[in-house]
């Protein structure tokens, strides 16, 4: 059996209850394939697989926290400090009822070529708890925030590990989490991004990682001989990241029809309005439903499909394995030209192959929303030298962040054969530089 094979068997048996972890190993692990299996036995000799798909570290902790009614409730809270290679620890945390070991593995992982990616010095780590934010007051969230960083403190550190946001984690849980974080330690460091701007925080690190996949995109499509101006586009999800790419699509003269959260999704024939849904889903922290209300031409539907209208760009910007075979077939039969991954790993492997396979244009998101984690290192870079940026410094950075990660997926996928598949590119100039790293600093 070759070595990749060996390794992608021996990592099923060892996450078995894992699937999204597994996945998220068995597409980079076929991607690298190539690489591995011009020097199979070196690698094999230094089992080099199997460090890159076993965390450094994995910190499980209890975390009790009281509800306003006075009962004590009790979640789990998880760090995995998974590649400190070419860098300290970098990557959110995310709160979700629906997170488990594997989802904080899975997205360890992908956090680990994301940044080797962005060309900035950050390693790879990610976090969070099963603990569902919706439906509590702000002064539970305070609570669960306090008693999550009581324990997180232990393991983090500006140039230990730099924990931000993800689903469930935004401005108002990076305050409350800093504040115990300063309280505890006595530090003021940058031991977390995603910070206000009063305390340390970066201009255009809230629109990053929506302004990045835009910059991507519309890089990705020029290279394709393709003007981003005038598609129509499909987007999912209605938070942090979903609504700065419907911003910054529209800024780039594009046209996003749609906007969707865990119970329905909007088509709005005349574009989202982007005040009105910031005001929606930052403000009100309401439902979509109330979208419709103020705007009569557009439409709500329950549940799923978004795949259903007909656009020229899709944008899953939600959460991991969104678009499934089913919607990728819809995609191809309405002419879509690409689907660019604003979420962590949203399109399952059948439907990306599929898309792959039927000429649509696909970028991973580890490569298109590695904005935010950029932005997120350059906040890193300004805390350090105890300076702040304008927002048009780090916005050009960004975008030129951006636009090298187009060329370097696209030079990786050339230079082993593979023209236009951005999957292979990505996971290949990811891995590179990591591998490089891992290689000089011995068996560790
Ligand atoms: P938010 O919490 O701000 O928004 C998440 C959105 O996705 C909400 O509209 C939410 O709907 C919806 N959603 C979440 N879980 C589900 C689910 N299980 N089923 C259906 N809809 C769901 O998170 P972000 O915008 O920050 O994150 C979105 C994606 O982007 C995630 O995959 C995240 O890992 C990824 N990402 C985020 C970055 C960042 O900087 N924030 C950087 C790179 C990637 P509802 O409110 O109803 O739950
Ligand atoms: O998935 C991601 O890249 C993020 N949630 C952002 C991580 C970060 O450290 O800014």
């Amino acid at each position: 059996m070759s070595y990749v094979d060996e390794v992608i068997a021996g990592v099923k048996v060892k996450n078995a209850a894992e699937p999204e972890f597994i996945q998220a190993v068995e597409e980079v692990l076929e991607s690298i394939r190539v690489v591995i299996e011009s020097d199979e036995e070196k690698y094999r000799k230094l089992a080099f697989l199997e460090r890159l798909t076993e965390p450094e570290r994995i910190i499980m902790f209890r975390v009790p926290w009281i509800d306003d009614q006075g009962n004590v409730q009790v979640n789990r809270g998880y760090r995995v400090q998974f590649n400190s290679a070419i860098g300290p620890y970098k990557g959110g945390l995310r709160l979700h009822p629906s997170v488990y070991l594997g989802i904080i593995k899975f997205l360890g992982f992908e956090q680990v070529f994301k940044n080797s990616l962005t060309g900035l010095p950050i390693g790879g780590g990610k976090g969070g708890s099963d603990f569902d934010p919706k439906g509590k007051s702000d002064n539970e969230i305070m609570r669960f925030c306090q008693s999550f960083m009581t324990e997180l403190y232990k393991y983090i550190g500006a140039d230990e590990d730099v924990p931000a946001g993800d689903i469930g984690v935004g401005a108002r849980e990076i305050g409350f989490l800093y504040g115990q974080y300063k309280r505890i330690t006595n530090l003021y460091e940058g031991v977390l991004t995603g910070k206000g701007l009063s305390y340390g925080g970066s201009l255009a690190r809230t629109q990053a990682t929506g302004y990045g996949l835009l910059y991507l995109t519309q890089e990705l499509l020029k290279l394709n001989g393709i003007d981003i101006a005038g598609k129509t586009a499909a987007v999912t999800g209605a938070g942090n990241v979903a609504i700065y790419a419907i911003e910054k699509a529209q800024q780039l003269g594009a046209k996003p029809v749609t906007c969707s959260d865990s119970t329905g999704w909007i088509y709005d024939p005349d574009g989202i309005d982007v005040a009105l849904l910031k005001e929606i889903k930052e403000v009100k922290r309401a439902r979509l439903t109330e979208y419709t209300a103020a705007r009569p031409n557009a439409e709500y539907h329950e549940g799923k499909g978004v795949w259903n209208v007909k656009t020229d760009l899709y944008l899953p910007c939600a959460t991991q394995n969104e678009l499934p075979l089913e919607g990728a077939k819809k995609l191809v039969e309405n002419g879509c030209i690409a689907v660019c991954e604003g979420a962590n790993m949203p399109t399952t492997l059948d439907a990306t192959k599929y898309l792959q396979e039927n000429g649509v244009i696909f970028a991973p998101g580890k490569a298109a929303n590695a904005g935010g984690v950029a932005t997120s290192a350059l906040e890193m870079s300004q805390n350090s030298e105890r300076l702040s940026w304008t927002f048009e410094e780090v916005d050009a950075k960004l975008k030129q962040i951006m636009v090298n990660i187009t060329h370097n997926i696209d030079n990786a996928a050339r230079k082993y054969g593979m023209e236009g598949n951005y999957v292979a590119g990505a996971n290949i100039a990811g891995f590179e530089k990591v591998a490089d790293a891992m290689k000089a600093q011995g068996v560790v």
